[in-house]
């Protein structure tokens, strides 16, 4: 049995989308901003699983947008509400759909893992009306860890009666990449931007560029 798992943000949800009222303020450094407050996005995940102060996803994303905001020195309400709803409403990736209706024709589960919360992860798929080719929507919330810890690639194998042979995990982050790989799943590296992978002495199964390449 094949049973593939996907990350969320970043692989099936695009979290860099452009923000026009963004531009308006920032101009060209608007990309860096959501590089930026991505990036603190993500360090305050590994700080808080390392200092063992979990707190949900939707929280971590606002701290570190409020974190950004002030970075680049921009006060506007109205925009911070519009950049939250990049993580509570977000736009999937174009090729996702036809993915997953490929995948599901040819009879393999699927499910997502991610730190989103549950409520996130349900308004994403809801929105985007991909609900119903997933078998679960497995949360950090379960583990009160973040990715890499290997709690949370564990929860799968909770949910599903699944050998870690039978995975195939599917993320745009190498260092999720790494982290599956770390805990023995068999891991794809969407390399939607063509980014060297990281160093961290674990490789990726396969690497490509877009889900359709699999
Ligand atoms: C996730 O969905 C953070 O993108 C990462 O778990």
């Amino acid at each position: 049995m094949k049973v593939l798992i996907f990350d969320a943000y970043g692989t099936l949800f695009n979290v860099k989308m452009p923000i026009k009222a963004l531009e308006n303020i920032l101009g060209m450094e608007s990309s860096s901003f959501l590089d930026v407050w991505r990036q603190k996005t993500l360090n305050y995940t590994w700080l808080r699983t390392l200092m063992d102060a979990w707190l949900p996803f939707d929280k971590v994303v606002e701290d570190a947008l409020n974190y950004t905001l002030e970075h680049f020195r921009v006060e506007d309400e109205a925009l911070r509400m519009e950049l939250l709803h990049v993580y509570l409403d977000p736009v999937c990736f174009p090729e996702v759909e036809t993915f997953l209706q490929t995948h599901q024709s040819l009879g393999h589960k699927m499910a997502i893992l991610s730190n989103g919360s549950p409520q996130m992860l349900n308004m994403g798929v809801v929105q985007n009306n991909i609900d119903g080719y997933f078998s679960g929507l497995f949360s950090s919330n379960e583990v009160r860890k973040f990715k890499p810890s290997p709690k949370i690639y564990q929860l799968v194998h909770e949910h599903l009666a699944i050998g870690t042979d039978d995975v195939i995990f599917f993320s745009s982050n190498a260092w999720d990449v790494a982290g599956a790989s770390n805990f023995g799943w068999k891991s794809i590296w969407v390399n939607r931007n063509r980014q060297p992978f990281d160093h961290l002495g674990l490789k990726p199964w396969r690497a490509i560029y877009d889900l359709l390449e699999f």
